[in-house]
């Protein structure tokens, strides 16, 4: 159930809808592909701003729109793709380092992000020049 498309990786969630209904179910290692750490959400993003400009070490992270929409861009030194998330059955799969930055947020946009490990601020790359010459 994943969707590759170059650095764009969208897992294709399982929704367990009824007449009452959608609802979506992520187990650590099962549905992610990874064990699961941390959870942690971004919402009431103010209009025209951008957020994440970094990069990790080892974080691998699934960031999913339960609502509203926003556009992350990913960058491994090479290509730089976007996407646009707008949907609580997409996950948008990054690992590896890979430089992201989230945009064009709607202002009902909740983008909830399943990561790999605890917050660690060791592990980020926060400067682009360090990034390139990580993936160089
Ligand atoms: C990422 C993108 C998609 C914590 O204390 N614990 C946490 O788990 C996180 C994620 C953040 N923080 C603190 C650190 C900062 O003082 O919350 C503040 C905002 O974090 P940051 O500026 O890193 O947020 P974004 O939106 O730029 O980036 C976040 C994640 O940090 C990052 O790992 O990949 O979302």
């Amino acid at each position: 159930n994943e969707g590759r498309q170059g650095l764009i990786n969208i897992l294709d969630l399982v929704v367990r809808g009824d007449d009452r209904g959608s609802l979506v179910a992520l187990e650590s290692e099962k549905s992610l592909p990874f064990p699961l750490k941390r959870v942690y959400y971004i919402f009431g993003t103010q209009a025209g701003v951008s957020r994440g400009f970094h990069a990790h070490h080892s974080l691998k992270q699934v960031l999913v729109c339960v609502s509203g929409s926003c556009r992350v861009l990913l960058d491994d030194g090479q290509c730089r793709e976007d996407t646009i998330l707008n949907s609580p059955d997409k996950g948008l799969l990054i690992e590896g380092v890979v430089w992201r930055e989230m945009h064009d947020f709607s202002s009902d946009c909740v983008l909830l992000v399943l990561a790999s490990d605890y917050y660690n601020e060791n592990d980020y790359v926060r400067s682009y020049s360090e990034f390139l010459r990580l993936v160089g």
